[in-house]
């Protein structure tokens, strides 16, 4: 565990912000290859019909979006969408599914066999299923799972704002869970839902602070959803996706800091400002789960302009691709 106090991580966070971006391309560059960026598809397996009420979510069945729900889809069809993917060049795939945690039935174990299947294909695979007990997270291990997405989303104080079916220890106790079988946490938040600045702060240290920070950290803005409470959240600015990428980079420098939902509202010089400020991944395909994300086309014109190119796909067939 690092020991950054909450003080050392509002410092960071409010540091001037030419300053603080160029702690942050420093750390980046210590750290990964500063022209690749790793691209990630994902992919909805199960959409829509949650029993949670989180305020941002589309696939809450208690609020009415006009998503299309749908069932599991079938091997065939993640595979279809896998290859795809990966064709595009993305290395990463993670298959979300609207679940309040996972269940030891059919349906996970058709899950344990996408994973495997989409392992075969050289894939890093994540999947972000809901809570986990610490077998099931083991037996997706087996399968050949190589990350896990678990958000805590916001601060321990906001979050009962935005969620009240599950508390944030339940979130944590996921994330040991997913720890100790040896899977690659990748866990991060959202901004742009009502949280203070102060409370940013807080997630940003839970976050560097846990037993081992995470591999991966997601910054995601707010996509509001007409139909979710958060329908009428106004735009974050880019400045304080910046701030939160850049203090994440500074905090974790390890971790591939992925800029992820909201990119539609974008310029080509806001991403690349994120990307300045240490963000190394982006998913790619016109959807994220149920939400839209900007077309491949203008993401490989985006790579070209910046002089960024995508992350090769790693060569072994071990169960731990590099991070
Ligand atoms: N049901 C699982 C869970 O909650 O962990 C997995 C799927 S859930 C859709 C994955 C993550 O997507 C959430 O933790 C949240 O951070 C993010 N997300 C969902 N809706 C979003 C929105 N409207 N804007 C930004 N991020 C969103
Ligand atoms: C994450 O933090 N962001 C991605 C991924 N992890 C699973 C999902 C964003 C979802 C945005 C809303 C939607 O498309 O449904
Ligand atoms: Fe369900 Fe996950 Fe959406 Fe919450 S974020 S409503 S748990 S799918």
């Amino acid at each position: 565990m690092k020991d950054f106090s909450r003080a050392d991580v509002a410092e960071i966070y409010h540091a001037p912000l030419l300053e603080l971006i160029y702690k942050a391309a420093t750390a980046h560059r210590a750290h990964h290859a500063p022209g690749e960026v790793q691209l990630c598809t994902l992919l909805s397996v199960k959409t829509g019909g949650c029993p949670e009420d989180c305020a941002y979510c589309p696939q809450a069945a208690r609020y009415h979006t006009g998503i299309d729900r749908h069932g599991l889809l079938k091997l065939d069809a993640v595979l279809e969408a896998a290859r795809e993917a990966k064709e595009a060049g993305s290395t990463r795939f993670c298959m979300g599914a609207a679940w309040r945690e996972v269940r030891d039935n059919r349906h996970f174990d058709e899950v344990l066999e996408m994973v495997s299947a989409v392992r075969e294909l050289g894939l890093e695979v994540c999947c972000t299923l809901g809570m986990l007990t610490e077998s099931q997270a083991q037996r997706l291990k087996e399968a050949g799972l190589y990350a896990y997405n678990h958000n805590l989303d916001s601060s321990r104080e906001f979050y009962p704002e935005i969620i009240g079916t599950r508390g944030y220890d339940e979130r944590l106790e996921t994330l040991a869970n997913v720890q100790k079988a040896g899977l690659s946490v990748c866990c991060g938040g959202i901004i742009g839902m009502g949280e203070t600045v102060d409370q940013r702060i807080d997630l940003l240290h839970t976050l560097a602070t846990l037993p081992s920070p995470p591999e991966s950290v997601p910054v995601n803005a707010l996509v509001p959803v007409p139909g979710t409470p958060l329908e009428d959240c106004p735009p974050v600015s880019t400045w304080e996706m910046v701030r939160m990428i850049a203090t994440a980079r500074i905090l974790m420098p390890n971790a591939m800091v992925r800029l992820s939902a909201g990119r539609t509202r974008m310029s080509a010089e806001q991403q690349a400002l994120c990307f300045l400020a240490g963000a190394n991944s982006i998913f790619t395909g016109e959807k994220l789960l149920t939400t839209p994300n900007p077309p491949f086309d203008s993401d490989e014109a985006l790579l070209e302009l910046l002089g960024l190119s995508a992350r090769a796909p790693y060569q072994g067939q071990e169960s731990s691709p590099p991070a």
